[in-house]
């Protein structure tokens, strides 16, 4: 059922021009990097292959205030030049993680365009998974640029789903909190966010702690999962699978979107996880078996050519082809960039410790199971607390037994009962 799936692909062959600047870690180069590989692999013979519309300013002020997108329009014709009044770049935060680039409005337009018309496709059924790496731009804000990022494309592309869906399950394996899409719908219960993240160490954005659950009719309804650094494949599937399971089985979304940051990759410029791009993919392969429609986007993502090896073999994943994907990377036009080993997986990196360990784990675990029983399908009906449905109350339990174990002092009993190996 899987690779019978419609998948739509959206890439603007401008994108890989646009610069932030030459000391910012945000390169847009990475997405032309992976649509090369991409093709060289031969996927795109296997996706509907669009070129984004650009979105307008009507468009975006679905959710941006008017002003803001006037400005960057002035900034995208002038560059840093045109936008010279101090006073109101501060008011847009348009400094520092956020530049003024020539061509900044257009980049928006493009981004936003695909992610836009992914929805419209999957709001009529023509396609069954929409990808668009350019998009995933999650910190914006209704006034203000963020983290990166100027117009929020997930936050415009949830409201056109909204149209035809009831409810939508939005999810951010970025290793940054996911803020400007939990904001945008932190008091509604036809959207349910759920963000992976790092958090503490004054870590960017500093938001997306275990309290911050939604507000008034969204209550419970944003759901954070605050992680440390060092997260491995194995830790990540502990959390993510039930949690995820969980969420379906109560929520019972109508439509997905995941943000597929690749920044919690092992060996990333400004991540600390030690995921490889098996264990990120797999958390596409997980949402992959509950056959909603689903709009795949990018995000963060710092080393660049482990960016375009993720975003290929997610590719190859949303597909159902990822089995017939060689390690050795294809001849391509950024070859040099993937030396010295020329091969699309990495390792995890041996020597950086998991600071999650299995008893942060469970904790976080039983949590985020306590919130989600509050969690059922919008519009609201009467409250009903039943405990964690089927997989989920299994891995408590072996969360459990093992805590047991560790406790008791054995440990190799304690691995066999929880399958996993966090603490190495
Ligand atoms: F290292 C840098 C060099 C140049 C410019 C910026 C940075 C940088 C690194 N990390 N900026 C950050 C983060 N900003 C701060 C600010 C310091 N201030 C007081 C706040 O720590 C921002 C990180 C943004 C991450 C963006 C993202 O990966 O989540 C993303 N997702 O989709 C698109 C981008
Ligand atoms: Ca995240």
């Amino acid at each position: 059922m899987e690779n019978k799936r419609k998948v739509s692909y959206y890439y603007d062959s401008d994108v890989g021009d646009y610069y932030y600047g030459m000391s910012h870690p945000m390169k847009p180069h990475r997405v032309r990097m992976a649509h090369d590989l991409i093709v060289r692999y031969g996927l795109y013979k296997q996706l509907q292959v669009y070129k984004p519309l650009h979105a307008t300013l009507d468009d975006m002020a679905a959710f941006h205030h008017r002003d803001y997108l006037e400005y960057l329009t002035v900034a995208d014709r002038g560059g840093d030049r045109a936008t010279a009044n101090a006073s109101l770049k501060a008011k847009f935060n348009l400094k520092g993680d956020c530049p003024v680039f020539e061509g900044v409005f257009r980049y928006c337009q493009s981004y936003v365009g695909a992610s836009l018309g992914g929805a419209v496709q999957l709001n009529h059924g023509q396609a069954d998974t929409v990808i668009n790496w350019a998009g995933g731009l999650h910190h914006a804000k209704t006034n203000q640029a963020a983290g990166f990022c100027y117009v929020n494309d997930i936050v415009l592309a949830i409201l056109e789903l909204l149209k035809y869906h009831k409810r939508v399950l939005y999810i951010d394996i970025d290793i940054h909190h996911g803020d400007g899409v939990e904001e945008a719908f932190f008091d509604t219960d036809r959207v349910l966010t759920v963000s992976f993240h790092k958090y503490g160490d004054d870590f960017f954005p500093g938001t997306g702690g275990p309290e911050e659950v939604g507000v008034d009719t969204g209550k419970y309804y944003a759901v954070n999962v605050p992680l440390d650094d060092g997260m491995d494949d194995a830790s990540f599937a502990f959390l993510f699978e039930p949690i995820m399971e969980e969420v379906v089985a109560r929520y019972r979304p109508e439509a997905i979107v995941l943000q597929s940051g690749a920044d919690s990759l092992t060996g990333d410029r400004l991540g600390r996880f030690n995921l490889t791009i098996k264990g990120h993919a797999a958390c596409h392969k997980f949402m992959m078996k509950f056959g909603l429609p689903m709009l795949v986007v990018g995000g963060g993502g710092y080393k660049i050519k482990n960016v375009a090896r993720c975003w290929a073999y997610e590719t190859a994943v949303l597909l159902g082809v990822e089995a017939s994907v060689p390690d050795d990377l294809p001849p391509n036009e950024y070859y040099e960039y993937f030396k010295p080993d020329y091969k699309l997986h990495l390792t995890p990196d041996a020597t950086l410790k998991n600071r999650n360990d299995q008893g942060s784990l469970a904790r976080v675990l039983r949590t985020v199971l306590d919130n989600l029983r509050h969690i059922r399908p919008a519009p609201a009906g009467p409250e009903q607390l039943p405990g964690p449905a089927g997989a989920a109350q299994q891995q408590l339990e072996k969360a459990a037994e093992a805590g047991r174990r560790r406790a008791e002092g054995d440990a190799r009993a304690s691995d066999q009962a929880d399958g996993m190996d966090v603490d190495r």
